[in-house]
């Protein structure tokens, strides 16, 4: 299977989680935003990542949209499942899933471009990640009103996250499920930014709990430390 992804969205992380999870081999081809749309178009119709190409005679050719991507992959490979056999426990993972998509990664974008614009400009000051950051400012409409609302919408959505995740280390049920993977995935961004770091550490080292069960590489400002040994050998 080919992954082809920004490196650096969260959606593509919410793709990994999922393969990884499933212990599924994949390759992953980084496409460079702006240029992306030339590869996509033709092949979903839409210009967003993820888009899973299977390369398994009759299956689809290509999968586009995170959530698209988790169903194909239950039906592909059920076991462990991404979704609950149980309706209402898959419905409630579909809804949270469907929520952390498109309304709390969306309060994520808005808080994460402003910081990286601002305060975290020296995250990388080079003139093509910068012109990257005005462009998705541009592109959906981030100004300081509508950051506010993204803060105070990620504020009520920590607050649910830590009634769950706290006590029972689950979204839904009694396993990992989509709701999980989509929750810490679409939540990484926020490791970069210090007030998420030191406001709500739960949060982040329940986001590394998850990747580690994923077998996947934690998200910029949670990996590990280099040891001397690394470190000399760089
Ligand atoms: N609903 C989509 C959202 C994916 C999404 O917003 N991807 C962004 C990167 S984080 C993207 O591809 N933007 C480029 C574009 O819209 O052309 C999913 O779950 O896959």
């Amino acid at each position: 299977m080919l992954l082809l992804q920004f490196s650096t969205s969260p959606y593509c992380r919410k793709a990994r989680l999922a393969l990884g999870y499933k212990h599924l081999s994949y390759t992953v081809e980084n496409l460079t935003p702006g240029l992306h749309a030339l590869k996509l178009q033709p092949l979903t119709g839409t210009t967003t990542v993820p888009v899973l190409l299977p390369q398994l005679a009759g299956q689809p050719k290509a999968i586009a949209d995170s959530t698209h991507i988790f169903e194909f992959l239950d039906t592909y490979q059920p076991d462990p499942p991404l979704y609950p056999s149980d309706p209402t426990l898959r419905l409630e993972t579909q809804i949270l899933e469907d929520w952390f998509d498109e309304s709390i990664g969306t309060a994520t974008r808005f808080v994460y471009y402003d910081y990286r614009a601002k305060a975290g400009k020296q995250i990388d000051p080079s003139l093509f990640s910068q012109a990257v950051i005005q462009i998705v400012r541009r592109q959906y409409g981030i100004n300081p009103a509508r950051v506010k609302l993204a803060g105070d919408r990620l504020s009520q959505a920590l607050a649910f996250l830590e009634g769950r995740w706290l006590p029972t280390s689950f979204l839904v049920g009694d396993r990992l499920t989509a709701a999980d993977f989509t929750a810490a995935a679409l939540l990484s961004p926020l490791a970069l930014l210090p007030h998420y770091l030191q406001s709500y550490p739960w949060l982040f080292e329940h986001i590394a709990q998850v990747h580690d069960h994923c077998n996947t590489a934690l998200p910029p400002g949670l990996e590990p430390p280099l040891t001397a040994q690394q470190d000399r050998q760089l």
